[in-house]
């Protein structure tokens, strides 16, 4: 058995039937793409904490990036749910593969996309798409991560140009990133998007070192030395702290998909070890406790199957709200970390190896319950939209 096994997928109440034919095409793909492409060099990967950037042009050539960006930038010109179904089967792989995708598609296509000028749709997003170039997004800072709005990145007009200053932290695909979109404010305090590109004079990106998750994917600083920005640079079509916010709700959106994705992995092989394993003289899934921990994992699996497909629909005809995204994105990440650990605990002392994917996972979980909004930040979203109270400050 081990990493290499045939996944089956997990569909209890048959949700394919209400998903299109478009849809089932593009989830197979994609899980074909995960199989051939990732699933048999992970583990080596997450090991020696190495991002494969040739994965990039893979991705792009297979469509994985900006699914939902009009089809004349070069997106896939899908709906949410196609959207969803890639992420989930990305991060079936690995999170870190997701990240990478999440950052490129939700991060840096949409803003161009929804907040640019056609001049900058037209030159960076086809060429995002196709995995030609790799972005990455900066919001948080050493001393605002929680908190993005009391950023301290400096934007000031020199007249035909800006000069950045500042720093951002935890970015993901830095090292490697062509262009980086940083969220910094201008002298009257409003925070502007920016499109900074690798090579400006007083930019650097350097690497974080020593993360114990999420190896599999490139994470690091952004440093701004009085960098020169052109004013055609700025994402001139939204500003304020809505703005990478709204870039935000896409990311979480997908996460939730994703989460679904590393527990039907882990489901999956934890239902076909306890099939094998004997103790006792019997197979150990004929034990009341392994079926009670199967049984709580398919549950909680089709129920997140359930909301995301529901909130898909709420994406698409533009009615969902942020809160929605918060509840989807802190429930299944939640669920999945506790499917990682249960079915860790089935394959006893093997589930601590990297035959099998759940520790993998849980590392990496513990990065994805962080970003995108940590747990308890989602929980506060969510106190707020029931109480009409902010207990944020
Ligand atoms: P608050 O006063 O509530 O709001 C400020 C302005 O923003 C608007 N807004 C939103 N707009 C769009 N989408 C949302 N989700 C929004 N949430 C709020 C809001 O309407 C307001 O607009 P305006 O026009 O009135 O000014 O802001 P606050 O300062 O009290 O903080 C709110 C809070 C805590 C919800 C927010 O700051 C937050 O979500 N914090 C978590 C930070 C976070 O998620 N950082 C993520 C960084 S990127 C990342 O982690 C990428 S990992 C990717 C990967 O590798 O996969
Ligand atoms: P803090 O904000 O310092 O929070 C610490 C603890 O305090 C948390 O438990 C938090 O829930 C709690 N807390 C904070 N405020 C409150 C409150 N009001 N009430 C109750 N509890 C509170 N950022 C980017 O901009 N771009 C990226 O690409 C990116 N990639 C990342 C990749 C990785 C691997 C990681 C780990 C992070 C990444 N991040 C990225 C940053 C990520 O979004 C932040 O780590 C996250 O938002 C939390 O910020 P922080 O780490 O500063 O924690």
């Amino acid at each position: 058995m081990g990493i290499n096994r045939d996944f089956e997928s997990v569909d209890f109440f048959n949700i394919d039937e209400i998903l299109t034919d478009e849809q089932k095409l593009i989830r197979n793909s994609v899980r074909d793409f995960v199989s051939r492409e990732i699933s048999p060099n992970i583990e080596e990967w997450f090991e020696n904490n190495h991002f494969p950037i040739e994965i990039v042009k893979k991705m792009g050539n297979s469509g994985i990036f900006g699914p939902t960006v009009n089809e004349k930038y070069g997106g896939g010109g899908l709906d949410y749910i196609s959207y969803g179904l890639i992420m989930q089967e990305l991060e079936r792989g690995d999170s870190g593969m997701r990240s990478t995708a999440s950052v490129q598609s939700s991060l840096v296509m949409y803003p161009i996309e929804a907040y640019g000028s056609e001049e900058q749709k037209k030159k960076y997003l086809p060429k995002l798409a196709s995995g030609e170039i790799l972005g990455c997004f900066g919001l948080t800072e050493p001393d605002y991560g929680s908190d993005p709005g009391g950023m301290v990145s400096k934007l000031k007009d020199e007249g035909n140009y800006y000069i950045l200053n500042g720093s951002k932290m935890w970015i993901s695909n830095s090292p490697e990133a062509d262009i980086a979109i940083v969220w910094a404010k201008d002298e009257n305090k409003r925070i502007k998007g920016i499109i900074v590109e690798k090579g400006m004079e007083g930019f650097s990106a350097p690497k974080t070192e020593g993360k114990l998750s999420l190896r599999s994917s490139l994470t690091g600083e952004l440093v701004f030395n009085n960098v020169k920005i052109p004013k055609e640079n700025i994402l001139p079509n939204k500003d304020g702290l809505g703005a990478p916010l709204g870039c935000l709700d896409k990311a979480r959106y997908g996460i939730s998909w994703g989460a679904i994705g590393v527990a039907m992995d882990c489901y999956d092989s934890a239902k076909k070890y306890s099939l094998e394993r004997k103790q006792f003289g019997k197979p150990i899934a004929s034990f009341q406790l392994i079926q009670k921990k199967l049984a709580e994992m398919l549950t909680e699996i089709t129920k997140a199957q359930l909301l995301c497909w529901r909130l898909g629909k709420l994406m698409d005809s533009g009615k969902a709200k942020s809160s929605h995204i918060s509840l989807a994105k802190r429930n299944n990440v939640e669920i999945a970390l506790k499917i990682a650990r249960d079915a860790r605990q089935i394959h006893g002392g093997m589930g601590i190896t990297n035959d099998f994917p759940m520790m993998r996972h849980m590392m990496n979980l513990e990065s994805v319950i962080t970003y995108e909004g940590t747990h308890d930040i989602h929980l506060l979203i969510l106190g707020n939209e029931i109480t009409g109270i902010s207990a944020f400050s």
